[in-house]
Parts: C-alpha cells; sequence; structure tokens
C-alpha cells in the first residue's frame, strides 16, 4: 500500500557536476533519499505508467538506495522499473538502456571515481529519455524542489529481490530484474568489428584492463575475454566490491600506477587501459605511450571511420573548455564543427541529440559518442582496439604519427584537493576581478592575448550557462584554465588546467611538465595560489 509521509527539507541538496555527491553518511540520514527522490519526480511530468531504469555502480549503500527509490516510484506512479541484477548498472548502460526500451528515465546511483565504502561517497543523478544526464533547468528544478518538499510517497512492501532475474509486482509498479551486460554488449557489438579485433587477440595481440574493483568487471570479463577472445587474466580487479577494495577508482596515472608501471616496464601488453567507479572514464596507455585523454579524443576523432559504427565519417566534435585543443585540429581538417562546452556531460545531450556532433570528450578521461549519452569507458577501449587492429600499428607509433601531422598540445591538470572553501572562493573572485587587467601582461616571454569567465550559450536551446572557468589564454593556443570542481564533497577542489601548442615535430617528445615548467610557474603567480591555499604543490597531477 502506498503511504504519505511527512518530511522536512535538507538546504544541501543541489546537483552539481554529475548529480547530488555527499558521503555515505549524510545519505544516510533519516530521509534523506526519500527527499532527494521524491523532488526528482516531483520536477518530471508524465511519467504515469511509464518505465523507470535504475542501477549504480555497486558501491555500498546502493542496494539500500535501490530499495527506497523502487518503493518511492511505485508510490508516485511509475508502471515499470528495469534494474540491473544486483543493482549494478554501469553509467554507460544505464544510458544505452533508457534509450533501447524507450523508458522515461532513469536514476543513476554512484559517485563515479570518488572513494566508496561506509565513510566513502554515494551519489544520486537523474537522467532523461535520451538517456543523458538531466540538464541544468532539470537539476535546478529539483534542487528547488528540495527546500520545500513537506512530504513523500512510498509503497510499503517487503524488499525486493533483485539478485534474479525475474518480473516482480511492487504495488502497481511491475519490477524487472535484468542482466547488467546483454544490452550494452550488443550495443557495443554493433558498433565495432568484434571479428577483427578477435583476429588481433587470435594473433597475440595482449591487452590489461584494470576494472578497479568497480562496475565494469563485468561488462569486460563478457566483452574482452568473453565475446572477444583476449586471454583469460586480461580482465584486472574484476569483481565489483562494495569499497572498491579500498582504492581510490579513479583511472588516472596517480590511482592507476601500477598499470604505468606495467606498461612501461618489459613485460608491457600492447595495451593496457582502466575505467572509474561507474564504467563512464577511461584511461589509455599503449606499450611505452600514456595517452593524454585530450590526445585519445583528438586520435578517436581522426580514426573513427575505420570502425563501422562510424564508417560515414563524424557530423562533429564537442569538447569541454578545459579540455586540450588537440581534437580542434582534427575538426578542422575534416571540415567539421568543434564546440566547446563548459564541463560536464550534460552539456552534450542538445548537440548530440540534434546530430551536431558524433565524438565528445573531457580532459578528465571521458570519451563517448551518439551511441549513448553519458561518455563511455568500455567504448572508448575498444574503439582504440578496433583501431588497433585496423591499422596495425602501436599506440605509441599512432600517436607520434598523429603529432607529426597535427602537432602536439602538450596537457597536464593540477588538483589541489580538499583546500579550504572560502580560500578557493576568494581566489576564484580575486582571479576574476583581475581578468580584465591580465590582458597584454607579460610573463616571461608569453604575453596575455585574452582572459575571460568561460560562459556557454546553448546552439540547441538557447540557455546560457555563467561563470564556467576562467581562462588565460596566451598566444599560439598556450593557456591557462582554473576552476574549481563540482563533484567533490569536502571542502574545495582547484583544477588548474595548463596547455602549450607545440608544431615542431623535433620538440615533441620532452617531458610534460618540464615541457610546461613555464605555464606552470606562471600559473602558480597568476592565481597566487598559495596566498589562497595554502599549497604549495598540488596534490594529483595528471
Ligand atoms: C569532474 C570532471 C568532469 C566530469 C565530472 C564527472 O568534474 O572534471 O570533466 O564530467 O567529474 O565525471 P569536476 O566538477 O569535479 O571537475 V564522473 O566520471 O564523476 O561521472
Ligand atoms: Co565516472
Amino acid at each position: 500500500m502506498a503511504k504519505e509521509i511527512a518530511t522536512t527539507p535538507y538546504l544541501d541538496q543541489r546537483p552539481g557536476t554529475s548529480g547530488l555527491r555527499k558521503k555515505v553518511p549524510v545519505f544516510q540520514q533519516r530521509h534523506y533519499v526519500e527527499n532527494f527522490v521524491q523532488s526528482i519526480f516531483d520536477s518530471l511530468e508524465g511519467f504515469e505508467g511509464q518505465t523507470l531504469v535504475v542501477g549504480g555502480d555497486g558501491r555500498y549503500y546502493n542496494r539500500e538506495a535501490i530499495q527506497k527509490i523502487l518503493k518511492i516510484a511505485a508510490a508516485n506512479g511509475f508502471g515499470r522499473a528495469v534494474v540491473g541484477r544486483g543493482g549494478i548498472l554501469s553509467t554507460p548502460a544505464v544510458s544505452a538502456l533508457i534509450r533501447s526500451i524507450k523508458a522515461f528515465g532513469g536514476i543513476v546511483l554512484s559517485a563515479s571515481h570518488n572513494p566508496g565504502g561506509p565513510e566513502g561517497d554515494f551519489g544520486i543523478k537523474y537522467n532523461v529519455a535520451n538517456g543523458g544526464p538531466a540538464p541544468e533547468k532539470v537539476t535546478e528544478a529539483i534542487y528547488a524542489r528540495t527546500k520545500e518538499i513537506a512530504s513523500f510517497k512510498i509503497e510499503e512492501a517487503p524488499d525486493v529481490d533483485i539478485d534474479s532475474i525475474r518480473v516482480t509486482q511492487l504495488g502497481a509498479m511491475r519490477v524487472e530484474i535484468v542482466d547488467s551486460v546483454e544490452n550494452y554488449a550488443a550495443l557495443m557489438q554493433a558498433l565495432f568489428d568484434f571479428d577483427r579485433i578477435r583476429d588481433a587477440f587470435r594473433s597475440g595481440f595482449t591487452i590489461k584492463f584494470d576494472a578497479m574493483s568497480a562496475v565494469t568487471g563485468p561488462y569486460a570479463h563478457a566483452i574482452l575475454e568473453g565475446m572477444l577472445g583476449a586471454a583469460p587474466g586480461s580482465v584486472l580487479n574484476g569483481e565489483p566490491l562494495p569499497d572498491f577494495g579500498g582504492h581510490h577508482p579513479d583511472p588516472n596515472l596517480v590511482y592507476a600506477k601500477h598499470l604505468y608501471d606495467l606498461a612501461m616496464s618489459n613485460k608491457a601488453p600492447d595495451l593496457c587501459a582502466a575505467s572509474d567507479g561507474d564504467g563512464d572514464r577511461n584511461l589509455i596507455i599503449g606499450r611505452g605511450r600514456f595517452v593524454t585523454p585530450s590526445d585519445s579524443l583528438a586520435i578517436l576523432a581522426a580514426n573513427a571511420h575505420l570502425a563501422p559504427g562510424y564508417k560515414n565519417g563524424i557530423a562533429g566534435i564537442a569538447r569541454s573548455m578545459p579540455t586540450s585543443g588537440a581534437a580542434d585540429r582534427v575538426a578542422a581538417k575534416l571540415g567539421v564543427h568543434m564546440y566547446e562546452t563548459p564541463t560536464g556531460w550534460k552539456f552534450f545531450g542538445n548537440l548530440l541529440d540534434a546530430s551536431l556532433v558524433t565524438i565528445c570528450g573531457e580532459e578528465s578521461a571521458g570519451t563517448g559518442s551518439n551511441h549513448v549519452r553519458e561518455k563511455d569507458g568500455l567504448w572508448a577501449v575498444l574503439l582504440w582496439l578496433d583501431v588497433l587492429a585496423a591499422r596495425k600499428q602501436s599506440v605509441d607509433t599512432i600517436v607520434r604519427e598523429h603529432w607529426a601531422t597535427y602537432g602536439r598540445n602538450y596537457y597536464s591538470r593540477h588538483d589541489y584537493e580538499e583546500v579550504d572553501s572560502d580560500g578557493a572562493n576568494a581566489l576564484i573572485k580575486t582571479l576574476r576581478d583581475r581578468l580584465p587587467s591580465l590582458k597584454g601582461k607579460a610573463f616571461g616571454a608569453l604575453e596575455v592575448k585574452d582572459a575571460d569567465d568561460f560562459a556557454y550559450h546553448d546552439p540547441v536551446d538557447g540557455s546560457d550557462s555563467k561563470n564556467q572557468g576562467l581562462r588565460v589564454m596566451f598566444a599560439h593556443g598556450s593557456r591557462i584554465v582554473y576552476r574549481l570542481s563540482g563533484t567533490g564533497t569536502a571542502g574545495a577542489t582547484l583544477r588548474v588546467y595548463i596547455e602549450r601548442y607545440e608544431a615542431d615535430p623535433a620538440k615533441q617528445f620532452v617531458e610534460t611538465q618540464q615541457a610546461l615548467s613555464d605555464l606552470i610557474a606562471f600559473s602558480h603567480e597568476i592565481a597566487e595560489i598559495e596566498r589562497f591555499t595554502q599549497r604549495k604543490t598540488p596534490s594529483v597531477i595528471t
């Protein structure tokens, strides 16, 4: 029986870059999940009798949250819920499922690359009918609702068994527990030449894919080892654990250093790859060659036509503003448009829906295409595999050839994690106020060509998003970008993005931090990082 229960609002339920993310104990507060989920439904219209997809990355509190969501969805009038078995669905798999079964929307439970466990992070994100994260106007409506919510509706019923594939009834709502991998794997098979990749593995091509004890394990086991015949043992840490084995499921050079070390060793496989907590990010390291996510986007865009799913070429490319300009050069050469959006996948949805772009990417290890409306970690690995199998060259050779053709964008991101929020806000405010005076100013041999606060005008729905990052631009595409993270759950994280373009092939093999050393020094000076954060050096360099 459905019941209406009185509640009082929490005032901190504003979704960030990618949904609402907080520490687990915050979510465990009385009615915290219920309030947020009811606020989502209160902000939507027309879902009566419709389908909701529900799944998460298996982290601590996934199961508890799913039971609450199902009961609230049933009481609010959804007709059907489709749930991944064991509550497991990667973020791109949720997106794919929403699209293929024409669901009304979906709820993704994840805090992505942030650590899990009882003291770790948890998150709830709502995705709309195109499979993508709700746009800003929806997330703002949800937030507004959370501040005045007075009651929620919930079905009073025993917990649903989510571990066996079957159909059950929860009040008036039908609940279908489905295989977590099947639908997604079929989509991948439709995009890539699985025979060609299988042949490559048969001829001795080797891969190590680290699922980081997070959600991609079952997908990688089924697709890489199962369907494509990669050697057993190719998938590392392939079982999703509620605390990710105590690790930080962030596939970067710091948290996946063991993979980097393997790739640089004499035991290196042809390809090392990894994905994050919820399966939407990717790390690509060839034997002896790390590929920055920005370069990976550019290289995949330049080679996508080799995969069957993109054989007719790409309509355009979109990248988040802090992502390097490497893909811009590919777009120019292909004669397609390049769109520069604020950070966060939700800004790509409209461009993809309007068929203005085919491939999208972010410097934070996110790449994806029009096949879903999320970034997709395994998709990127499979596209790399298909390109490698088609070109029959190493990752290193492909990267070098790419730089020789387009030039190299040296690129690095410096994160100052968990700094004091007031200090971080003051840094941004002070720099924002100083931007006009920076223009024309010289730093060493470099002169500031322009400085602004990035704003985006969505060409499809006409909406405007302001204050999306401070840009200090020098000649020839060199730049420093500053913004505050919208996914952290403790204090503030300052992200500083540093980039320099090098056209001369003879100068394309300098170590990255070295190649950027002057800009790195200016990044401290321009924003007075130490004065505002009390940090001399970043906590994470990627
Ligand atoms: C970070 C990344 C951003 C990404 C977002 C979600 O956001 O910078 O590019 O879209 O995480 O990724 P922020 O606001 O902390 O910089 V995930 O893999 O957490 O869904
Ligand atoms: Co993620």
